[in-house]
């Protein structure tokens, strides 16, 4: 696996962070050392597509990157006729992820199809879904637009349907958002990234990245109509979240 020194050397200048071919080379390896949680995140995605999809509907991972999420769903569907969409914006993603699922397809003789689609996620269109992923995605659209997108994944999805939100978040209290902060960054250091990498990457996720508060995205999952939603999973500043529309 190839390692993440992007923010290592000099070359990025002060460029705000792009999901380009630098970042695909290495993007597993920057997911497992910097996101605390990613790969618990991945496990219960696969334990949850063994619970809710059913037989013959549609699955989504929108801001699907290298399809981890895609392919944790995949492995975890028990029944017949079901499709996953697996969407991203960025060339360099999709490209490898093509082939990764390809490769995956191989390996486990696979039912399920999975549609690999280049684009914006708030494009498609949702429909006959038992479940959704969007899997520390969320964080990266303009805030105006968050509210439509979740809308419209709440209306695409079957009655019993689940949505899985994961994101980095905000606390109210600033006491609590330096100690999160701070044990983020001990954790990074921890998985050998250094100082220099840690500000630089803060630097480049300034309004690229924009956390909200936990009660802000529990609040709009409200608003959209989701009947029950929880914190399935915390650590540090980042969590996962599950939303179930009722039956
Ligand atoms: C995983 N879910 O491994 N439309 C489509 N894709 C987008 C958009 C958009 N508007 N905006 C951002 N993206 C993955 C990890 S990474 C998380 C998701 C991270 C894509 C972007 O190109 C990138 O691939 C992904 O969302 C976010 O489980 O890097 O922290």
């Amino acid at each position: 696996m190839a390692k993440d020194r992007i923010y290592a050397a000099n070359e990025t200048g002060d460029e705000p962070f792009r999901f380009n071919a630098d970042v695909a080379q290495v993007f597993p390896d920057m997911l497992r050392r910097s996101i605390p949680g990613y790969a618990a995140s991945l496990e219960a995605i696969g334990s949850l597509a063994a619970r809710y999809v059913t037989a013959g509907t549609n699955c989504y991972d929108l801001g699907c990157s290298l399809g981890a999420a895609t392919i944790a769903m995949r492995q975890g569907i028990r029944v017949p006729d079901c499709r996953i969409f697996a969407v991203d914006n960025a060339p360099a993603m999709i490209e490898r992820c093509e082939q990764l699922i390809a490769t995956d397809s191989q390996a486990h003789r696979s039912r399920t199809p999975v549609e690999v689609l280049l684009g914006d996620l708030r494009d498609v269109t949702i429909a006959n879904a038992t479940m959704v992923v969007m899997n520390y995605t969320l964080q990266f659209l303009d805030l105006a637009g968050r509210d439509a997108l979740i809308q419209k994944i709440f209306d695409g999805l079957r009655p019993g349907g689940l949505f899985l939100l994961s994101e980095k978040v905000v606390d109210t209290d600033p006491h609590m958002e330096t100690l999160l902060v701070d044990l983020h960054h001990e954790h990074k250091r921890r998985n050998a990234y250094s100082e220099l990498e840690i500000s630089r990457k803060r630097a480049a996720l300034e309004n690229v990245l924009i956390p909200e508060t936990v009660a802000a995205h529990r609040e709009r999952l409200e608003r959209a109509g989701f009947a029950h939603s929880g914190v399935w999973l915390r650590y540090f500043n980042f969590v996962s979240i599950v939303a179930i529309k009722s039956q």
